[in-house]
């Protein structure tokens, strides 16, 4: 590389990488196709529009290259063509679920959606998100009891609120997500059901976490967590009468979006294909049996782990509870000089704010990919309980 200051800080981030523990819930690392892709000539392309019909000249190949990636999405998650369709180019996971209010929720409209203080998305209509600001979120928690979903709370609130869209899906809820009353609690009510699977779409993938394809109409979903992909997203949509395919493809482009990053997009394509294989399957249940194994070694150390448990890649632990008295924020900052990187969180009912929470949240999708089992996860259990008593 010419640049020889980029060329530094690239070098020393990859060090970084290297050398922690790696906990961040939402990261992972891909393939080197994955990154030979990101950094090909793709990039140089502009090519406004879709397959087919483009805005510019020259996209004989940038057509091909999307219509696999969308073959290779469909299929990977076993969609009939004929019903559904999937749009890949939304840059990330919040442009995509933007794109979806602003396609199909009219202007003022009601979001329900899981509050960002029991696992949901700054996106799922979040006050401070202008998804909150265009939109009205309506918000629902989890059960102060359980800490887990608690749908007849759910049903109550859509039946009362009578929102325009309800969203199931999170960033830092353990648990399976039930899509089937879900959908039955927007049919009841006459709403939209749209699933952001963004941090289990890899698990769904790998047959180890439920499909939302069954119930959803829309599913948004980064690529780049479980999914192992590199910073996408995609927008999957049913396609009926109701032309809510049309409506997406128009409000991504030309309604937010200018020319796709092509580049992103065929490594998009090589990520789904890395994800239909035996091996990927392989991964997901891995990714789950470390989760598993990492929330048991922790709770036998004494912290207590939100719900008790998980049924996913993801693990809230309070750092506060039991007299420990730690903050999110020093529990971070403490893993991080010892090279264990997680981040901070807030918990169920949390009494402090989202600056200095009360917890923290790990995952096991990175560091599965780097090989790690369940006894390594024992061993970082054991590792980070010591470094959080000092
Ligand atoms: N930042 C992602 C996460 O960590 O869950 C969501 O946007």
């Amino acid at each position: 590389m010419k640049d020889k200051i980029v060329e530094k800080l690239i070098k020393a981030e990859e060090v970084r990488q290297k050398k922690v523990i790696n906990l961040i819930a939402s990261e992972n690392y891909v393939s080197d196709d994955v990154l030979t892709a990101l950094g090909s000539s793709l990039t140089n392309k502009y090519s406004e529009g879709y397959p087919g019909r483009r805005y510019y000249g020259g996209n004989v190949v940038i057509d091909q290259v999307e219509s696999l990636a969308r073959e290779r999405a469909l299929s990977l998650f076993k969609l009939d063509p004929k019903k559904w369709h999937v749009n890949v180019q939304p840059l990330s996971g919040s442009p995509a679920n933007f794109a979806v209010y602003a396609a199909l929720v009219p202007l003022g409209g009601k979001i329900m959606g899981l509050k960002l203080s029991s696992g949901g998305h700054l996106t799922h209509g979040q006050s401070v998100s202008m998804t909150g600001k265009i939109w009205k979120q309506v918000p629902y928690e989890v059960d102060p009891k359980t800490e887990m979903l608690n749908y007849k709370e759910i049903e109550k609130i859509a039946i009362t609120e009578k929102p325009d869209i309800i969203v199931a899906g999170f960033t830092a809820y353990p648990r399976v997500v039930d899509f089937k009353k879900f959908a039955a609690i927007a049919k009841k009510v006459g709403a939209l059901l749209m699933v952001d699977m963004s941090h289990f779409a890899g698990l769904v993938a790998g047959e180890e976490y439920p499909t939302p394809f069954k119930y959803a109409d829309i599913v948004t979903t980064t690529v780049h967590k479980t999914l192992r992909g590199p910073r996408s997203a995609m927008i999957f949509v049913k396609k009926d009468k109701r032309e809510m395919d049309k409506k997406i493809d128009k409000t991504i482009i030309p309604g937010l979006q200018g020319g796709p990053h092509n580049n992103q997009i065929a490594a998009v394509a090589i990520a789904l294909k890395e994800a239909s294989t035996p091996a990927f399957k392989k991964y997901a249940k891995q990714v789950i049996k470390n989760a598993q194994a990492f929330g048991l070694a922790l709770e036998k150390k004494g912290w207590r782990v939100i719900t008790g448990g998980t049924d996913s890649h993801l693990l809230l632990v309070d750092t506060w509870a039991g007299g420990k008295g730690l903050s999110g924020k020093e529990a971070s900052d403490k893993l991080e000089k010892a090279g264990i990187i997680v981040n901070m969180n807030t918990i169920p009912q949390d009494p402090r704010g989202v600056m200095d929470p009360s917890g923290i949240r790990v995952g096991t999708a990175a560091e599965t990919t780097r090989g790690a089992k369940e006894k390594d996860f024992v061993e970082i259990a054991n590792k980070m309980d010591a470094i959080l008593r000092k």
